[in-house]
């Protein structure tokens, strides 16, 4: 990971001291976080990565009849390979992939299988925030863009972040140009906490490790257990929060500054916003685009939404 900037800490100090205190959910994908990512996406109780990789696989070619041939895909928080190698097989002569990625390990895996996978195809790889203009930059300026947003990690932002990122996304695009959105769909709120609540307790300490992360990252000593993992369907903002609850009145070093973390107070470190069929128009048009195919798994569990700039 590159230094740490003082306005990462700021951030990180300011979010610890709201009430209730939070963490930006980008801090969780440290090498083992990314990891654990993966066993998550593993466990029975996670449907959302197996749905949509199925999804992809079964209406792959709906979504790529739409795309020009020759066109640059970029992926947005790629984590592993599989996705893109499922929506690659079914667009035309691709010219060009770039995985963008904060996690150093989980974008050089990906590179790597895309590679090993398509060695025509040029992979052009991008460490660092998705929402940098750098992450966008040297793409062939005459290839239409395919921006696929993977894994329901929109769901991350709260809503109004969310409209607000697609639409600086928007203007990184050229008319024609398209999103493939993927969405988590509102869905029987039993299935909904299972996903974040497994059994083996991987979702447990994929949340808990995101303090080990600040620990070695800002110099902080939070001892994670010391809290407890906290996930639950809030209905009215139809999302999942995460939350660490401490176990009694702690109180931590971080950053040189000294804090008091108290049970009352858990601190919120994740949303997973789940959407509506009925959402998406609505978010297209919000945020600058024209909704132009929406498919979804027999179940109705996920979608992929393909929005045209
Ligand atoms: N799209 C993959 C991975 C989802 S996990 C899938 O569906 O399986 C979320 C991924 O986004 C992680 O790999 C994480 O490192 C990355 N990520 C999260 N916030 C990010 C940000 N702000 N910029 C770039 N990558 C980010
Ligand atoms: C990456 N993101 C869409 C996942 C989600 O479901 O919100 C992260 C995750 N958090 C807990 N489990 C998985």
């Amino acid at each position: 990971m590159a230094e740490v900037t003082e306005v990462e800490r700021a951030e990180l100090l300011a979010g610890l001291r709201q009430s209730p205190p939070r963490i930006a959910a980008r801090y969780f994908y440290d090498r083992l976080g990314s990891q654990l990512f993966d066993q998550i996406t593993r466990t029975p109780e996670y449907y959302p990565t197996r749905t949509e990789l199925s999804l992809l696989k079964a209406r792959g070619d709906e979504i790529a009849a739409r795309i020009s041939e020759g066109s640059v895909l970029v992926e947005l928080g790629s984590g592993s390979a599989d996705k893109a190698l499922a929506l690659l097989e079914h667009l035309r002569k691709p010219r060009l992939y770039r995985p963008i990625d904060i996690s150093k390990e989980a974008l050089g895996r990906t590179t790597r299988a895309v590679q090993r996978a398509r060695p025509q195809l040029e992979v052009s790889p991008y460490w660092g925030d998705f929402t940098a203009e750098s992450a966008y930059a040297e793409l062939p300026a005459d290839a239409r863009r395919l921006v696929y947003y993977s894994g329901s990690t929109i769901g991350n932002l709260e809503r109004a972040d969310a409209v607000a990122f697609l639409r600086a996304l928007r203007a990184r695009l050229g008319p024609g140009d398209a999103l493939l959105l993927a969405v988590d769909l509102v869905k029987d709120p039993g299935l909904l906490h299972a996903a974040y609540n497994d059994a083996a307790g991987v979702t447990a300490a994929f949340n808990k490790n995101v303090l080990r992360h600040i620990n070695t990252r800002f110099g902080a000593d939070f001892d994670p257990d010391a809290f407890e993992h906290l996930a639950f369907y809030e209905p009215r903002m139809r999302r999942i929060e995460m939350h660490l609850v401490p176990r009694t009145e702690l109180d931590v070093s971080i950053a040189g500054e000294r804090l008091r973390f108290v049970p009352s107070q858990p601190i919120h470190t994740e949303s997973s916003h789940k959407f509506t069929l009925d959402d998406l128009p609505n978010l297209a048009q919000r945020s600058g685009y024209t909704s132009e195919l929406v498919v979804t798994d027999p179940l109705a569990w996920f979608a992929e939404a393909l929005f045209r700039a």
